[in-house]
């Protein structure tokens, strides 16, 4: 206290006072029904959304020449999946996509971020085409369309076709995916305007590779693992490149990653440029190869000899230039300046760090400001998109059917606060997809894990909009935090 002078003491009480005389007139204004003051608003072209996947919500898996992915193989293996759960039938969404476009336009969103299984299309990933796969996502674009939604459409979430032989392991997989992404801009480009080629590259790389909880579920040596991490990205820039090449002139093309999210643990400007540092180091394999051209060193060194085998060229094709970055965000990772070689560490959560229903869950709000300021800063990226956003819950329904998910709205309202930030801030924020639009197939989780806005009987398979969707569609209308 005795440091403090009594100039700053009385400083901060005239400011006080200032802004108690101030602050009477919004909170009368308020009341009359004012609008919201600009502080609590997005900026007017917000693309307000929600996500969904394609295996995780459709159903239909041996309808109409669909080829199997590694995921049906994977979720019909015995013990990979929580009870047992496939994606044979999930939400039917195949059947019942015009419902959840009602959905959808219930919610007043602007933009759904849908997949493509690549399976339904191309039964055996490449060469002959299977038409009533086509013609579903035909119908499925026609119908948002229809309904003044905007289609934003990913290529690859995860659903690899069973049929490529060798799957990620293979570099003709990166070049089939090519093809394919090729074949779906010249297909779709008329009405699609947004394409992300990948979801997540550590999802289906290290999760289904090398730790193998997810499909093809394998357990790889750390050396062909980086091999399958090398295909990831490289599937991704020949993918660019084949948009770009194959799509009407506009065709914005992005990726939806999760790339690890460092907060600075105090907003001081040595732990705020550790987090950064840290940011562009841990996820050297991914986002900062895609957005840099190269390995840098950390990641190189830190492999040593399990570093990929790199092809002349190959880094030029992962560099392609692309029009925005989409992330998906749900948990931070605190980082804090130190004086070891690295210049930072990352620190444990400790064990009372609170969570939401799935064990990784942990929340951290000003994650999502700290994601997209991370990434701006670092690679100056002219457009941001979060792709995914949102929670588990542990939702229950009332005996009336209803479901309170005050939860899952805490969580959102949280996190949007800190997006609110970046945007007000200056980011070039453009858009917000929450995932997801429905309860659906959580992988390995199979149905045990609910992230919908709408609650969905897996027996019925009726939809019940939850509380959440309620105060999701009053945000939306307002464009301002609520
Ligand atoms: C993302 N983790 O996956 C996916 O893109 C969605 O398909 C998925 O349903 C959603 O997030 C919720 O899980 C993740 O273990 C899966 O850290 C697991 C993790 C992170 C993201």
């Amino acid at each position: 206290m005795s440091n403090i002078t009594r100039r700053e003491l009385a400083q901060s009480l005239v400011s006080a006072a200032a802004l108690g005389a101030a602050g009477a007139a919004p909170i009368r204004a308020a009341a009359e029904g004012a609008p919201k003051p600009k502080a609590r608003s997005f900026p007017d072209n917000m693309v307000w959304g929600c996500a969904t996947a394609s295996y995780q919500i459709e159903g239909a898996a041996n309808e109409d020449g669909r080829g199997p992915s590694v995921w049906d193989t994977f979720s019909h293996t015995p013990g990979k999946v929580f009870q047992g759960d496939t994606g044979d039938v999930a939400c039917d969404s195949y059947h019942r996509y015009k419902e959840d476009v009602q959905l959808l336009k219930n919610l007043g969103v602007k933009g759904y971020r849908m997949s493509i299984s690549w399976s339904r299309v191309f039964p055996s990933g490449k060469g002959k085409v299977n038409q009533k796969g086509l013609d579903y996502y035909n119908r499925v674009i026609d119908e948002l369309l229809a309904n003044g939604i905007q289609p934003y459409v990913t290529l690859f979430h995860w659903d690899l076709p069973q049929a490529l032989p060798g799957g990620w392991q293979s570099r003709d997989t990166s070049k089939a995916f090519g093809d394919y992404a090729g074949f779906m801009a010249k297909r779709l480009s008329d009405r699609v305007h947004h394409f992300f080629t990948i979801n997540e590259f550590v999802c289906f790389t290290d999760l289904g590779y090398g730790q193998g909880k997810f499909a093809p579920g394998l357990q790889l040596p750390q050396n062909e693992l980086a091999q399958v991490r090398h295909h990831g990205v490289l599937a991704h820039g020949l993918g660019v490149q084949a948009i770009r090449a194959n799509g009407r002139s506009g065709t914005q093309i992005g990726l939806a990653e999760n790339s690890n999210v460092y907060v600075p643990v105090v907003e001081t400007a040595e732990h705020i440029a550790a987090a950064q540092r840290a940011h562009r180091e841990l996820n050297s394999p991914f986002i900062t190869a895609v957005l840099e051209g190269k390995y840098i060193d950390a990641y190189l060194n830190a492999m040593g000899p399990n570093a990929p085998k790199v092809e002349n060229g190959d880094m030029q094709i992962i560099g392609s230039p692309i029009d925005f970055v989409g992330l998906n965000v749900y948990t931070p990772q605190y980082v804090r300046a130190d004086s070891s070689t690295a210049g930072y560490s990352v620190i444990k959560q400790p064990t009372s760090f609170p969570r939401m229903a799935s064990e990784w869950l942990s929340i951290g709000p000003e994650c999502l400001y700290w994601a997209v300021r991370n990434l701006v800063d670092l690679w100056k990226v002219p457009a941001v998109y979060i792709t995914e956003n949102g929670c588990s819950a542990d939702d229950a329904v009332t005996p009336d059917g209803r479901i309170e998910d005050t939860d899952r709205i805490m969580y959102l309202r949280n996190h949007l606060t800190h997006l609110q930030r970046a945007a007000s801030e200056g980011y070039p924020v453009k858009g917000y997809f929450l995932w997801s639009l429905l309860d659906n197939f959580e992988w390995a989780d199979g149905y045990s894990k609910r992230f919908g806005l709408h609650y969905v009987d897996f027996k019925t398979l009726k939809r019940t909009p939850k509380l959440s969707a309620e105060w999701y569609r009053e945000l939306i209308r307002r464009n301002a935090l609520v």
